[in-house]
């Protein structure tokens, strides 16, 4: 006995991934659809050993089934999110359509599991963006022993976090630097990525904050304390997968860098990487694949009264995106929805 479940944009990144997870956590599935827009359809994605036809997105009756994983945008979850919800099926959005709107609950459940209760109200529950996810994970055990005033973070963000032709760019630059007669015009970003870096994710508010960064202070805010002071600078780096993250903590209280080792090695969903030699820290490249979210270099930063640096580093794809939303699907199942 399980669950009837609709993974909404499987050909993508996200989507290939949310099905995935599903299979390797064996999420109690009875049935499962992979939608996808038209211009996808027919395409075939894995799903465990079985292959699955994509179906029709704009067609698909959402009646009868119990959770929609959506991973298309914001555009078209504005569209068929609501249709699903009507129809009965609790959307997990990962787009950032839902995020700020009060009657939607967001969640890492790692943090706030209990705020997944709160889906009722519009059958929607909203999956953070990639960087806030692993930042919260870290903040939440240290806030609870030392409560957090501040956090000054800086990104260095994957190009995986836009998508396909996001990697695409990268891939293609990269060879293009060596051969002269390539095209090294950007495209998908506003500069060249391949050996260079860009401190600029997403569109530019008035504040002259990027909108990523304005995510990482709301978000942090409403999933973690609204207290919590958030200043942030996202980059874009030339990686592939894998988010990292500098973070620097002022606490109310005076915390060790010793003691938050200990707290961070029993956080859930947490891995501490942490010896102070050549290597002893977690890297991009061997956390992809991986659920946890890694922690590194804790040390106290001796210019404040009661601060802590340290890095942080975690599969944006994963937790940074669908394996957050199949861990509210798991939470929702355990708290609130019956089996088939
Ligand atoms: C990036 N964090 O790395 C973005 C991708 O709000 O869900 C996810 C954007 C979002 O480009």
């Amino acid at each position: 006995m399980g669950y009837k479940v609709v993974v909404a944009g499987a050909t993508g990144n996200v989507g290939r991934e949310m099905l995935n997870i599903l299979a390797e956590r064996q999420f109690p599935v009875d049935e499962i659809a992979a939608l996808a827009s038209r211009r996808s359809l027919g395409t075939e994605v894995s799903f465990g050993e079985k292959t699955l036809k994509t179906q029709d997105l704009d067609t698909f009756d959402f009646s009868g089934w119990d959770i929609a994983l959506f991973a298309v945008g914001s555009g078209p979850t504005k569209e068929y999110a609501p249709r699903a919800a009507k129809a009965g099926c609790v959307v997990i959005d990962n787009s950032s359509l839902y995020r700020y709107d009060p009657d939607v609950p967001l969640v890492v459940p790692e943090v706030n599991a209990e705020a997944v209760d709160g889906y009722t109200r519009k059958n929607i529950i909203a999956n953070p963006n990639c960087s806030t996810a692993q930042m919260v994970v870290a903040l939440k055990p240290l806030h609870d022993r030392a409560r957090i005033k501040r956090v000054v973070v800086s990104t260095y963000q994957s190009v995986s976090g836009a998508g396909k032709e996001g990697m695409d760019e990268l891939w293609d630059q990269t060879k293009a630097v060596y051969n002269p007669t390539d095209d090294l015009t950007p495209k998908k970003f506003t500069k060249q990525i391949a050996f260079n870096v860009i401190p600029h994710i997403d569109v530019f508010l008035d504040s002259g904050e990027t909108k990523e960064e304005w995510k990482m202070v709301a978000e942090t805010k409403k999933i973690v304390d609204p207290k919590i002071k958030v200043t942030a600078t996202c980059v874009r780096v030339p990686v592939f997968v894998g988010h990292s993250e500098a973070i620097n903590i002022e606490f109310e209280d005076f915390l060790d860098a010793d003691e938050a080792r200990d707290i961070l090695r029993e956080a859930p969903g947490v891995m501490v990487i942490d010896k102070r030699e050549d290597g002893g820290y977690a890297t991009p490249v061997e956390c992809v694949g991986d659920f946890a979210t890694f922690i590194s270099r804790i040390r106290q930063d001796s210019t404040i009264d009661n601060g802590l640096n340290l890095w942080c580093v975690s599969d944006n794809l994963r937790k940074g995106a669908a394996l957050n939303a199949v861990q509210i699907a798991e939470t929702l199942g355990n708290r609130c929805l019956k089996k088939g």
